[in-house]
């Protein structure tokens, strides 16, 4: 495949001389799929996404205002930022059935973008212009310790991480992936990237590293950090929706409640109904990524129709040896 028909952020054609040398001076790998990938301030990037992660150090200015909507690949993502633009689209006056509601026209990923791979991608000065009304939203990959270390200190800007099951991570990465590269999900496949997981030299890897940073930061300071659950938004929706809207400073009112406005709202956000909009359908990412891509089962415990016992032992047990103690279940 013709690396120019990758997203960008998987490549390595668009790093500066200093990130060259610094890069120099990092672990660095090849990855299953002949990647560069290299590891910075304990968290491993391909070097385009690095780049990206350096310019928000750089530039990133915050403001008190500002959501982060915060995950590891694959564990929600798309389904909490449209959760997100809903509730926040309620003081807009937008209700969830309005013909001209955001959700109708964009993916949730062009309304939310990530920091270090869409907004500081090419730069550490990007045009905010389209932020320019509070609350501006943005999404990241990047561990806590990553976004927080330069850029976030003494901001009491608001961030929201959705945690996922990483069996079920792991699995929905290996589908996403192998439709990015253009590859048959195959067993081998499924294998190589088992390793790499295992071994949390995989993008954005280790999972235990940036679970527990979000874990530890909501721990600190709850009003700064909202830690949700997949599998408890899936179980409970309307508990989840609402305690995120506390959070956000959007609660229901009895009245919204009453009148179905949240379930609503759960409606249009739901994988079904996200995945039927023609946006959905036929749309890209400005990153080149088919919206499709991002929509696919959704379901709980999918993993177990493809992990070996073995495969689930070795992920149990890393779990409890990195997570031990910390009160996180899985
Ligand atoms: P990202 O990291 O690329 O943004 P992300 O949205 O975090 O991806 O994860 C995609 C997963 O969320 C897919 O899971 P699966 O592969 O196990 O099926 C996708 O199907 C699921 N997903 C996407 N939208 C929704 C939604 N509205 N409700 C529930 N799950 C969703």
């Amino acid at each position: 495949m013709d690396p120019k028909e990758l997203p960008s952020n998987v490549r390595d054609d668009e790093i500066s001389e200093e990130t060259k040398k610094l890069i120099s001076s990092l672990p660095s790998r090849i990855d299953y799929q002949g990647n560069k990938i290299c590891k910075y301030q304990g968290c491993w990037y391909f070097y385009n996404t690095l780049q990206g992660v350096l310019n928000f150090q750089r530039g990133f200015q915050p403001q008190d205002t500002d959501i982060i909507l915060a995950s590891y690949p694959k564990s929600g993502t798309t389904w909490l930022k449209a959760l997100t633009v809903a509730l926040l689209e309620r003081s807009k006056k937008h209700s969830s059935d309005d013909a001209d509601h955001p959700l109708l026209y964009d993916n949730p990923h062009g309304i939310i973008p990530f920091l270090e791979i869409d907004v500081y991608s090419e730069s550490s000065s990007p045009n905010l212009a389209k932020f320019s009304a509070p609350p501006r939203l943005f999404s990241t990959h990047m561990p806590l310790h990553t976004i927080h270390r330069e850029a976030l200190k003494h901001s009491p800007c608001k961030i929201v991480y959705v945690c996922r099951n990483v069996k079920d991570t792991l699995i929905s990465c290996w589908f996403y992936s192998s439709a990015i590269y253009k590859i048959e999900p195959t067993r081998s496949v499924l294998e190589s990237r088992f390793e790499e997981f295992c071994n949390g030299t995989n993008y954005f890897g280790p999972f235990w590293e940036h679970i527990l940073s979000y874990w530890r930061g909501s721990l600190e300071d709850p009003n700064y950090v909202l830690f949700m659950r997949y599998e408890e938004m899936k179980a409970e929706p309307r508990d989840q929706i609402k305690r995120l809207a506390v959070f956000l400073g959007c609660p229901f009112t009895k009245q919204e409640e009453d009148s179905g406005s949240l379930d609503k709202i759960l409606d249009l956000c739901s994988l079904r109904n996200l995945r039927s909009l023609e946006v959905n359908k036929t749309g890209q990412s400005i990153n080149n990524v088919e919206h499709s891509f991002f929509f696919r089962k959704g379901e709980v415990g999918d993993s177990k129709n493809y992990l070996t016992p073995e495969m689930e032992n070795k992920i149990d047990m890393i779990i409890q040896e990195k997570l031990q103690g910390c009160g996180l279940k899985f």
